[in-house]
């Protein structure tokens, strides 16, 4: 399902937009057979401290993936998705990077929170409107399992971060939270934010694993010169003169590949 022009004009007033049927069932089929090899084979690790920084919980778990591209070609080939790309234009323009690819899986009933959080406090670009990230629900996401929770406007505003406790490498802020929102949204439902939209999600207590695909674009002549290196091995350019499908970046063209990918992922095949 394509943005609207009300998503378009609720991203740049609120600095978010949600879009309940992004991804097609068959899609997030796809999305949550990859996931699951890869948990498998034990690529994603649990981020989640004991309230130090630094110690691993035993009780908990927040499990991360980042980034997914070197190891998985199924999501590499997600960030050049025609609807994402296509969604992703309308939003922050052109030309556009692909900046980062992760996935945070919050198990039945021990899933951690990640914390409130600016994205631009990481990135740190000019206009924090001119990044943005596509996060997608690979799970049913309600109130009852953690959610994404988002503060609508507050790309305006720039909050004091400091280390999470909660987790090994992350920082967080503390925002106004009575003014969030929920993004509830079914399996397939993707949350578009700026980089400057404070966020967070909750802890899982129900019954069902929850995941959320997060891949973040950004204007690449908003982007630091480090991040466009003439050498990088990442960070593909997705639209303007400088794309190339992943050719340059990657070394093997990606764009176009998906519905392969989506095939061969549901048929059991290895890449
Ligand atoms: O899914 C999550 O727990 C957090 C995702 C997130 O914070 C992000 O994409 O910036």
């Amino acid at each position: 399902m394509p943005l609207t022009d009300a998503n378009v004009q609720q991203f740049k007033t609120e600095g978010y937009t949600l879009v309940p049927d992004f991804w097609s069932p068959r899609e997030v089929d796809a999305m949550r057979a990859e996931l699951a090899t890869l948990v498998r084979n034990g690529k994603l690790r649990n981020v989640k401290t004991e309230g130090d920084g630094k110690t691993h919980s035993q009780t908990q778990q927040n499990l991360q993936i980042c980034p997914i591209w070197h190891t998985s070609p199924f999501f590499r080939a997600v960030g050049f998705v025609p609807k994402v790309v296509d969604a992703v234009t309308r939003l922050i323009g052109s030309p556009a990077i692909q900046q980062l690819d992760q996935i945070f899986l919050k198990p039945a009933r021990t899933g951690a929170p990640t914390n409130w959080h600016q994205d631009n406090a990481y990135f740190k670009i000019p206009d924090p409107l001119m990044g943005t990230a596509v996060w997608s629900a690979l799970h049913d996401a309600t109130v009852e399992n953690g959610t994404m929770r988002l503060i609508p406007g507050s790309f305006r505003e720039v909050y004091e971060h400091k280390r999470d406790p909660e987790s090994d490498h992350h920082i967080r802020c503390w925002p106004p939270e009575e003014r969030a929102v929920y993004a509830k949204l079914p399996a397939g439902g993707a949350a578009f934010f700026c980089y400057g939209t404070a966020h967070a999600t909750g802890t899982n207590g129900t019954d069902q694993d929850r995941a959320g695909l997060a891949l973040h674009y950004l204007r690449a002549d908003y982007a630091s010169a480090e991040l466009l290196a003439e050498d990088r091995n990442c960070r593909p350019y997705v639209t303007g003169p400088k794309a190339t499908g992943g050719l340059k970046e990657y070394g093997i063209t990606v764009a176009g590949t998906w519905e392969q990918e989506v095939a061969r992922v549901l048929a059991g095949r290895p890449a």
